[in-house]
């Protein structure tokens, strides 16, 4: 495909202009800022990855993983410089399989002996004869993977100076053997050499350059000299050594990070590069979101002295029951469904209220204020998914499962039982939470709650008993849009002045109050039913119940 993509650019009528990468995140700074192709340099590669000259002691697997990075991190095409193909033609072969079944749009084959060693390094430069060299480009023609891999002859005749006819012979002899394009490689310290090169080269294939030791030949001149490809192979390292060297020294020598600020890039700039906006978003769209684990609210504050002398000297919630408290039990249960988040509003002896792992909040106004004003005391733990439960309760855990898989924004645990208790015996305990739903439930011996939560209409501890349809148990969940609801209607409610629904006034708001403003908000209250399955503690008898139960 990128070969394909190479070769449509060798047929246009314009200049190829490729730059060196040494790994992905340089390559995709070419990539950014225009140029049609990338380099794969072995002198940037040796350098970058192993911090080593360039001299072959790169293998051909260490360059092709690295030309898989950059391959895969572009969309132009790459091609590779592969040195003198890793030995002999037998070794060119493979690299040409493995680079083109890779999708590595081509490679560079050069004539050097193996192991080489850099162009632009003074000493010997060794050649392989021209029918070996001949030999490598037909290997590496009858290698590849697909017809549109392209193979760039380099001929280092100039490097080794053997002059002018004989870099000519060489490249007309490439070129016969099925050379797609011929890199004619100079480190003369001007353009001239190559120059004469293109003038004789009567174009049977294109040309390729690489000004580095002439650089001041600019792509136009060069493009018009006759070379179609032009490979600014080292740049991109440079900069970067450049770069890195003197933001090392200022940063070594202040010692603070910030006197670097605007000399280097943005974290933003780097976010941007390496595409961290594109990995978000596939986040969202395939990864499942890992739900929040909800805290808890426990209500402990309030005193009632119908339960005296057993809570004489602690909150009802801290009551034994069977050597263990209902907060205790409580917390016991939170854990084991996940809930570790857990804060206790305590008021009444809240000294006492010594347990570990909870967030304590005090509510001291306790005697003059409602349950609504002890909930905003931990104001600071209302926030996520949410659990709120009066601190004298015990349930079953399922109820708890149920509950936080509702999928409900505000969900109260309704028990339907008080339903057929007031229909057959006509009569309710006080000081119970009502609720009438929308849905009016269906009598029967037998319970299954509904499947879908049932709308509530009206909570409250007044409401007309006959559109009374089930007790709210003290057990509440809230989304992160539910608490949202709260806290507006809370927020709201403590500008009001005189009543507030049951309450004589805001300050003395019980929850339910709160949950009729969410719901007068025209948000959705939901009730989770059940049949029984739970207990309160509220009164003696409720105790000696709950004794008995347990
Ligand atoms: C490279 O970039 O590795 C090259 C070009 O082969 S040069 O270093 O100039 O030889
Ligand atoms: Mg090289």
């Amino acid at each position: 495909m990128k070969a394909g993509h190479f070769r449509s650019l060798l047929a246009q009528n314009r200049p190829i202009v490729l730059a060196g990468a040494h790994d992905a995140i340089s390559a995709r700074i070419v990539e950014r800022n225009g140029f049609d192709a990338v380099w794969v340099s072995s002198f940037g590669l040796s350098a970058a990855q192993k911090s080593m000259p360039d001299m072959n002691v790169l293998t051909m697997t260490e360059v092709l993983e690295v030309a898989k990075n950059i391959n895969t991190a572009v969309r132009i095409p790459v091609i590779a410089d592969c040195d003198n193909g890793y030995g002999n033609a037998i070794n060119v072969m493979r690299t040409a399989e493995e680079f083109s079944s890779a999708g590595i749009a081509g490679i560079s084959i050069e004539d050097a002996t193996f192991p080489k060693r850099c162009s632009l390094y003074g000493g010997r430069h060794d050649l392989v004869s021209v029918e070996e060299m001949a030999g490598r480009v037909r290997a590496a023609k009858s290698a590849a993977t697909t017809s549109d891999f392209v193979v760039i002859a380099r001929t280092e005749a100039l490097i080794a100076g053997l002059g002018l006819q004989e870099a000519m012979t060489r490249a007309d002899s490439y070129t016969k053997a099925g050379a797609d394009a011929i890199l004619i490689h100079s480190k003369a310290k001007s353009s001239q050499e190559v120059l004469e090169f293109a003038k004789s080269w009567e174009g049977r294939v294109p040309l390729v350059v690489v000004p580095t030791m002439f650089p001041s030949a600019s792509v136009e001149e060069l493009s018009q000299a006759g070379f179609k490809i032009i490979i600014f192979a080292n740049h991109a390292l440079r900069a970067a050594v450049a770069a890195m060297n003197a933001q090392m020294k200022i940063l070594h020598q202040e010692g603070r990070a910030e006197v670097l600020d605007g000399n280097i890039a943005s974290l933003q700039e780097v976010y941007d590069l390496v595409g961290v906006p594109e990995f978000q978003a596939r986040e969202s769209e395939f990864i499942p979101s890992e739900q929040e684990a909800p805290g808890a609210v426990i209500l402990a504050a309030g005193f009632e002295k119908q339960l005296l002398p057993l809570n004489e000297d602690k909150p009802k919630t801290l009551l034994e029951i069977k050597g263990r408290s209902i907060l205790e039990r409580q917390m016991h249960l939170l854990h084991s469904a996940g809930v570790h988040q857990i804060s206790v509003c305590a008021g009444y002896r809240a000294e006492t209220v010594k347990i570990p792992n909870i967030q304590l909040f005090e509510n001291p106004h306790y005697e003059s204020t409602g349950i609504a004003a002890s909930l905003f005391s931990a104001e600071a733990a209302l926030k996520g998914r949410l659990l709120v439960m009066y601190g004298d309760i015990l349930f079953d855990r399922a109820l708890l499962d149920r509950l936080l898989d509702s999928e409900t924004d505000v969900g109260l645990v309704v028990d339907r039982a008080w339903y057929d208790l007031y229909r057959t015996e006509g009569q309710s305990p006080d000081g119970a939470d009502l609720v009438t739903t929308e849905e009016r439930p269906v009598t029967s011996h037998r319970f299954l709650p509904s499947p879908e939560p049932l709308h509530i209409r009206k909570i409250g501890q007044k409401l007309d008993k006959r559109q009374v349809t089930g007790e709210f148990i003290g057990l509440a969940y809230f989304s992160p849009l539910g608490v949202q609801w709260l806290k507006e209607a809370y927020a709201k409610g403590a500008s009001t002045s005189g009543p507030y629904y049951e309450a004589p006034s805001f300050r003395q708001a019980s929850l339910c109050d709160l949950l009729q403003a969410v719901i007068d908000q025209g948000h959705p209250v939901k009730a989770i039913e059940t049949y029984k399955g739970w207990l309160e503690v509220d009164t003696f008898e409720d105790y000696r119940r709950a004794w008995a139960k347990l």
